[in-house]
């Protein structure tokens, strides 16, 4: 067995005072908050297709990365290399989980069933594997939208021989994730999408889209997968409009098509902020329709405005999403993945622990300054008191609908002379900032 990255060892928690950029100043793994470990609370990922397959290679020029797999040219040797990596990256960061898509773990070949004997051959490497780490997969997804099949699309492709095939791919890559002990199936809707209406069925492609969705739905059934589905909303890129645009649009396909019992969501912090939300936005959403599932940990660049997928380090966002998931009640079968990728200029192997590290340190504190704001809480008091006016009198009558129109006119008439309060945001930022820097 190769070591790949020899200059990192297994990264410890060294604590605030620390100025050791291979090891954790925030997350401990065995720190137990609120009944359980750092660890348990976090669930983290690393996603296979930037760490092991990112090159850095951007509209403008190749990539950049040096990785110490760069001398492989055999592809079959190659994928065998990362997965050998990819455990050994786990296990020094202390990472429980890993994703993948179908592609990122075996290269296509020039048939479908040359391809699906590869992916054969590297579950087989990661079994084996797996008998001896305790990295497990997290979730497994779907590469169809990488290679030129899927120009137009997978599942909401006009050509009904790309439906099938992106159908017999996702079977497969079910089929795989259960026999790895997948926890969760991620849907994402690569093209699902389009460019202009002027030449799309919008109708026959969602509907196409809900199809596909519930055959899963059975296809799961038959094989005994009992892995959560999760649905990943992103409004664009790469098409123009992608069909899963938000967590509320997706809440309203999946409410058309019968399929709300089997999905929940997979949010991904860059995507709610390229749908113009927050990212506390989209969890919140997910949470109050009790579809809250997964995580896509990653930030985006406001002034960039594209998918960046850049690590996790803004402690406001890290700490309004874990108060979230607190709120939801904790990941159960979901986690915090790093669906995130090291800068371009951030080429050197060391560069992945770094930014890992960074990320994790990130999302720890967010749990610690949210865990006390949600035991103490205080928002929920001032929302409480808020929203007081629903509890009794003509607000409770609302509420339980004892009253129509007729009845809130003539209640209106009589108290017409309306007194407000103050939502008082500025004193809540300022408490906000109070919980980040006092913990
Ligand atoms: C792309 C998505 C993708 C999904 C998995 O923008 O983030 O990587 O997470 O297919
Ligand atoms: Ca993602
Ligand atoms: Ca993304």
């Amino acid at each position: 067995m190769s070591e790949f990255f020899k200059n990192v060892d297994k990264i410890k928690y060294e604590g605030k005072g620390s100025d050791n950029p291979l090891a954790f100043k925030y997350y401990n793994p065995d720190e137990v908050i609120g009944g359980k470990t750092m660890k348990e609370h976090l669930r983290f990922a690393v996603a296979y297709w930037h760490t092991f397959q990112g090159t850095g290679k951007d509209p403008f020029g190749d990539g950049t990365a040096l990785r110490p797999w760069d001398n492989i040219t055999d592809p079959m040797d190659l994928a065998k290399a990362k997965v050998e990596a990819n455990f050994e990256l786990c296990e020094k960061l202390g990472v429980p989980f890993f994703c993948f898509h179908d592609r990122d773990i075996a290269p296509e070949a020039s048939t479908l069933r040359e391809t699906n004997k590869r992916l054969d051959e590297i579950v087989a490497l990661i079994k084996e594997y797996m008998k001896t780490s305790s990295v497990k997969l997290l979730w497994g997804t779907t590469n169809a939208f990488g290679n030129p099949r899927f120009v137009h699309g997978a599942s909401t492709s006009p050509n009904a021989d790309v439906f099938a095939f992106a159908a017999s791919q996702v079977k497969k890559a079910m089929e795989i994730t259960l026999e790895l002990g997948g926890q969760n199936y991620v849907f994402w809707g690569g093209r699902e999408g389009y460019e202009t209406l002027l030449n799309t069925d919008m109708k026959l492609e969602l509907d196409n889209m809900g199809r596909f969705l519930g055959m899963a739905v059975d296809y799961a059934k038959e094989i005994g997968f009992k892995g959560q589905f999760l649905i990943e909303p992103k409004p664009k890129e790469p098409t123009k409009h992608q069909y899963d645009f938000d967590t509320a649009t997706v809440v309203g396909f999946l409410k058309t098509y019968g399929l709300e019992k089997s999905f929940k969501m997979n949010i991904e912090a860059n995507h709610a902020t390229l749908a113009a939300h927050t990212f506390q936005h989209e969890l919140m959403t997910a949470r109050i329709n009790g579809l809250f599932g997964s995580i896509d940990a990653n930030q985006g660049d406001l002034l960039l405005g594209w998918d960046t997928d850049q690590f996790p380090t803004n402690i406001y966002d890290t700490t309004m999403a874990m108060y979230e998931v607190i709120k939801a009640g904790g990941f159960t079968t979901g986690g915090l993945n790093f669906d995130s990728k090291v800068r371009r200029g951030s080429f050197e192997p060391t560069d992945l622990f770094y930014a890992h590290i960074a990320g994790m340190d990130t999302f720890a504190k967010g749990l610690k300054v949210a865990y006390k704001m949600a035991s103490e809480a205080k928002f929920d008091k001032i929302i409480e008191e808020r929203y007081a006016s629903y509890k009794s009198g003509i607000g409770s009558d609302i509420v339980n609908r004892k009253v129509g129109f007729k009845e809130l006119e003539k209640y209106a008439l009589e108290n017409d002379q309306i007194k407000n309060v103050s939502g008082r945001q500025e004193v809540l930022e300022g408490m906000l900032n109070n919980y980040i820097l006092n913990d």
